[in-house]
């Protein structure tokens, strides 16, 4: 499937270097065009303690034998320890024969979606590496789901029976964005009650013809089959985004945040480097007429 065995420690440099790379370090990378991705990406994202990671090593387990796979964990906490427990869960005797696996656990830092620092230029950087596939987890509800969205193919919401995860999904907009719904930890009360409320609120929310209805799983770390037809979701949304042509669009999209992304960091840089100067130049001076003359005519922006 893949033409030379993954080197860990160049992956592991690339991934550090592009962890510590500013503004315009990353503008100086070569374009990526939106075909050169290669990689699956499927996002696990919900709030703390949902069970992701649990849930992401066994379906890594599940997935592994599909080529090359990534884990990255996006671990706001404790980047170290997040990389640890993840390690622990994953048993690497337990992969299929010639299965290749690298995981690893990012911190997000300086960011304020939520997610690693530089994290689109990091998965790029997996296709650099001939990844089959990547699974992202992404902790967080609001933000950090809007960037992991823009990242990844498949967006899958792992939610917990009776904790109101259903609620603070809906006000945040996460229900729009999710294409797989997971009640986790099954084998808690509440959770089929809470799979019938969620397919409820996802068809009124859902929209137009040929579109995707995305489907509402019960999970348990325990039932290796509620993983394995988790597994089974996910390849059948990443058949419908490449025969519905959402593949290309949503890379697009990615290209147009990354654009916007690296104007912001760079933005930042200069302001923290140059602080007061900054805000002396012309360019603050104009900005505050703009804003006076705005507020004056009361047009909005
Ligand atoms: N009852 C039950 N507990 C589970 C299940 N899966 C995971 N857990 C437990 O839930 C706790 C949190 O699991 P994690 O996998 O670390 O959850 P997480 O969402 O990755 O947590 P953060 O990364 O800290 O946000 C652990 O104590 C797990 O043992 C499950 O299917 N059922
Ligand atoms: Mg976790």
């Amino acid at each position: 499937m893949t033409s030379t065995p993954l080197d860990r420690r160049a992956l592991g440099r690339t991934l550090t270097q592009l962890a510590n790379a500013n503004a315009v370090d990353l503008a100086r990378r070569p374009l990526r065009t939106p075909a050169a991705s290669t990689a699956r990406r499927i996002g696990i994202t919900g709030a703390p303690g949902a069970g992701k990671s649990t849930l992401l090593g066994h379906l890594a387990l599940a997935r592994a034998a599909n080529g090359r796979l990534g884990v990255l964990a996006v671990d706001p906490s404790s980047p170290k320890s997040g990389g640890a427990i993840l390690g622990d869960r994953v048993r690497m005797d337990e992969l299929p024969g010639a299965s290749e696996l690298y995981i690893r656990s990012l911190g997000s830092r300086k960011t304020s979606d939520g997610l690693a620092d530089n994290l689109p230029e990091m998965l790029d950087a997996m296709d650099d590496f001939e990844f089959a596939e990547v699974l992202l987890e992404t902790v967080g509800v609001g933000q950090a789901e809007y960037a992991a969205r823009i990242q990844v193919d498949t967006l899958v919401l792992v939610l917990l029976p009776e904790s109101g995860d259903t609620v603070q999904a809906m006000k945040a907009g996460i229900m729009e964005m999710a294409d797989i719904f997971v009640v986790n930890k099954s084998d808690l009360p509440g959770a089929r009650r809470m799979a019938t409320d969620i397919k409820r609120i996802s068809a009124i929310t859902r929209h137009a013809q040929g579109s995707w209805i995305p489907p509402v799983l019960l999970t348990s770390a325990a039932q290796s089959q509620s993983i394995s037809a988790l597994s089974e979701s996910i390849d059948r949304h990443q058949s419908w985004l490449a025969s519905s042509g959402r593949t290309e669009a949503l890379r697009l999209q990615r290209a147009r945040y990354r654009l916007r992304r690296l104007v912001e960091i760079r933005a930042a840089e200069v302001i923290a480097q140059q602080g007061a100067e900054f805000f002396a130049a012309p360019l603050a001076h104009q900005l505050a007429q703009t804003l006076d003359i705005v507020g004056k005519t009361g047009v909005s922006t």
